[in-house]
């Protein structure tokens, strides 16, 4: 049942959001309460782009730090505001610039392929950017031959089974995704054996050859939308499992493993600090120029792959 404070709050971030000509997006794995309240749910790349095209002077991310980043990075006009920002992402700390820069020498002849799970810097420092959905596609559109690939090593790992180039993994990982070990899959599947199972490529290589779809959240929710089967056993963060139940209320979703949690997802806890951020201004995302123009290009270069 709905608090009547709940009421309230939102009233109040409405009211704000009119003042301030403000936009809420929230990621996919935000807690539901905080996806019910913005304005646009969807992947990181999906809500930067929100972000650019919309005439909203402030754009409040809830998200984790690099999603936030790249909306800056897309929309630089625009105040971004991150109502957590000491929520980070592990995988995008799995890499700093210096480390990237010493690959790179060791690899000159390869191309640096970012996972959109890095920070502004890193992808300032790579080549081209990709996301969980499009990471073949754009390795595939490159020249080179090698590709330095960073910095979850279960995505390039996935990737290196899609094409025929020379895959070189950075050793980072999602620890949720990761987390998944495949007698979980072998029990999901005991439990629901009419389920489909779809996980995300972040999972260890063992997991996605045990699934029937591997795909993005957003691949997710288009493939539950589409498909005859009533049952699905979810391989990925269990923000999702709200926007699946959402958007399929006749169907049923199953969450494969209890180490799916992101409690760096789960720091915006609550709409009065998205209500709080938008009254004081910040906390805002900076992202210094020049690395933001080299990053863009990164992401852009990205886009026009398609
Ligand atoms: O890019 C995103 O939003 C992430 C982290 C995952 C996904 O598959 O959407």
């Amino acid at each position: 049942m709905k608090a009547v404070s709940d009421d309230r709050t939102m009233e109040r971030l409405e009211k704000l959001k009119a003042e301030r000509n403000a936009l809420v997006l929230a990621h996919n794995y935000q807690i539901p309460q905080i996806q019910d309240a913005a304005d646009y749910v969807g992947d990181s790349l999906e809500l930067s782009r929100q972000s650019a095209a919309s005439d909203a002077e402030v754009i409040v991310f809830c998200g984790v730090d690099f999603m936030a980043e790249t909306a800056k990075i897309l929309a630089p006009e625009k105040t971004v505001l991150h109502p957590a920002p000491g929520a980070g992402c592990p995988l995008a700390q799995m890499i700093d610039v210096s480390d990237l820069r010493q690959a790179k020498e060791a690899h000159p002849d390869a191309a640096v392929v970012c996972y959109v799970n890095s920070s502004a810097a890193v992808k300032a420092e790579s080549d081209v950017c990709c996301t969980s959905s499009n990471a073949v596609d754009v390795v595939n559109a490159l020249e080179e031959d090698e590709v330095l690939f960073v910095p979850d090593k279960n995505l390039a790992d996935w990737v290196s089974k899609q094409t025929s180039k020379r895959i070189i993994p950075w050793s980072g990982y999602c620890t949720p995704h990761n987390g998944v070990r495949p007698e979980e899959v072998t029990r999901a599947k005991e439990l629901h054996p009419d389920a489909v199972v779809m996980v995300h490529p972040e999972c260890r290589p063992e997991v996605v050859a045990m699934a029937d779809v591997v795909t993005s959240t957003s691949g997710m929710l288009r493939y539950a939308a589409k498909s005859e089967s009533r049952e699905f056993i979810v391989g990925t963060e269990m923000g999702l499992l709200h926007g699946l139940q959402k958007q399929n209320p006749d169907k049923r979703f199953y969450l494969l493993s209890p180490a799916l949690v992101c409690p760096n997802m789960k720091q915006i806890a609550t709409l009065e600090m998205i209500v709080d951020c938008l009254e004081r201004n910040e906390p805002q995302v900076d992202v210094p120029e020049p690395v933001r123009k080299r990053a863009y290009a990164a992401v852009e270069r990205m886009l026009s792959i398609g």
